[in-house]
């Protein structure tokens, strides 16, 4: 059943209509009311007056987190703060945080495409939703309440945290579908074992995780843990939230909501478009936002377009899951890698916790790569023997998939930092 199948399954030509159009105003908008874009274009000498393809697209200048910042907090603002009612902010890993705002109507549309994801993820208004992203400057917690609520789903606005009284209620209240990162997903798994319950006597079926990357086989593992169906969805405070984009239950990609949102993918070196299929940095431009447009968003995050129609029948394209992000990308001893490729290979072997940690340091002037991870009781309390077995095990399966060498230390379970938001993998301390 679709949400909305007068516009996700648009033949391309009406969308790309659609798209110009809605892009022409979104121009005239920025041009006409945010002195930041109104410079810029006048800079390019971009006429968005007469602005007839989206081809046209790539003349346009890109926005950057730092273009953010540097108008914090309200300078990309292109309406007044008397006509926004809801202010969200990212604080981000690095320096300043970003605001961004939204008018009664962006609420609306927001709490539609989050409508739309959660359908396409298998939700109805029939299903017990628990919300355990947090509720507050974070985008997760609201946007996903708002879109359930206008689904018409029983929303158990929990929050995050607290794991034993968030399966409490899980199993009183007859949660049908669960919504957190996907490494919370795991916690709630383990310490559901850990209370002795068995997850099949829950009522859970369908899982929306997102927030922050993770793999096809953590899926596998929250799938199997938790006996669900997990999907991904993927979005961005910048661009909006939650919603940007989610999976079907086909869970092969997730359709981006192109009515809402233009998108390209950039080769982060050259910032030329690659073609489809090619891996590259996902740029957004918002079609409909009022209160806080972007043009030419550079998310950072790496991606490809999966070029192939969708069996389920939605015409909106699919991105491949994020694989990482163009600067999260480790470079170690001249190769890049990616924190995702690690989990990976530890989740394909026996004796390990899906928990782990990358320490990277450097020692006379050499990277020197440490991945922490947890191994299960049975191997770390067993005889020395068996853990240097499973160390040089991880070693090696780790040099074929990365091509260089690091070390590998296994911890006591539950010795690494659980979080139950965005988990931090990387330590890096190098001074570069
Ligand atoms: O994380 C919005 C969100 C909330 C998305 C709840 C999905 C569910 P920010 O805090 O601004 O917004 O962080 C955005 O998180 O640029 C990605 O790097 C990462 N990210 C978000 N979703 C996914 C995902 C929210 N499904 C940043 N897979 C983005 C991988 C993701 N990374």
């Amino acid at each position: 059943m679709y949400w909305e199948a007068e516009k996700e399954c648009m033949a391309r030509d009406a969308l790309e209509q659609l798209q110009l159009e809605r892009l022409q105003s979104t121009l005239y908008r920025v041009g006409t009311h945010v002195p930041f874009y109104r410079k810029k274009f006048e800079q390019l000498r971009i006429d968005y007056d007469n602005f007839r393809s989206l081809d046209a697209l790539r003349t346009l200048p890109f926005t950057t987190k730092q273009d953010l910042r540097d108008n914090y907090p309200y300078g990309l603002f292109a309406v007044p703060l008397r006509d926004v009612v809801r202010i969200h902010s990212s604080s981000g890993t690095t320096g300043l945080a970003t605001v961004v705002g939204y008018t009664r109507n962006d609420i609306k549309n927001w709490s539609h495409l989050v409508a739309r994801i959660l359908t396409a993820a298998g939700v109805t208004a029939d299903d017990v939703i628990q919300i355990a992203f947090g509720y507050g400057l974070f985008t997760g917690g609201f946007g996903l309440h708002y879109g359930a609520e206008r689904l018409g789903a029983s929303v158990i606005p929990i929050s995050a945290g607290n794991t034993q009284r968030q399966i409490r209620i899980m199993q009183d209240f007859k949660t049908t579908a669960l919504v957190c990162t996907p490494s919370y997903a795991l916690i709630i798994a383990d310490t559901l074992l850990e209370m002795g319950i068995n997850p099949s006597g829950l009522s859970l079926r369908v899982g929306l995780f997102g927030a922050e990357p993770w793999s096809e086989a953590m899926r596998r593992e929250i799938n199997d843990k938790l006996r669900i169906t997990a999907t991904d969805n993927y979005g961005l405070s910048e661009i909006m939230g939650p919603g940007v984009a989610g999976e079907c239950s086909e869970c092969n990609g997730l359709h981006i909501n192109e009515d809402h949102f233009l998108v390209e993918v950039v080769d982060p070196e050259t910032l030329e478009p690659v073609p489809d299929g090619e891996t590259g940095e996902l740029v957004i431009t918002t079609l409909t936002k009022e209160a806080f447009p972007m043009i030419r968003y550079r998310t950072r995050d790496l991606t490809r377009i999966i070029p192939e129609p969708c069996p389920c029948g939605r015409t909106m394209r699919r991105m491949q899951r994020i694989m990482g992000r163009s600067d999260d990308m480790l470079i170690i001893k001249g190769v890049n890698v990616f924190p995702i490729q690690i989990e990976k290979v530890l989740f394909e072997i026996e004796g390990t916790e899906p928990h782990y940690q990358i320490i990277v340091d450097r020692e006379n002037h050499s990277d020197r790569v440490t991945v922490q991870v947890e191994a299960n009781e049975s191997i770390f309390f067993d005889e020395m023997r068996k853990q240097r077995v499973l160390i040089e095990h991880i070693k090696s399966r780790l040099a074929t998939e990365l091509g260089i060498s690091v070390e590998v230390k296994l911890v006591e379970a539950k010795t690494l930092e659980r979080t139950e938001g965005k988990s931090k993998r990387v330590i890096d301390k190098r001074r570069l």
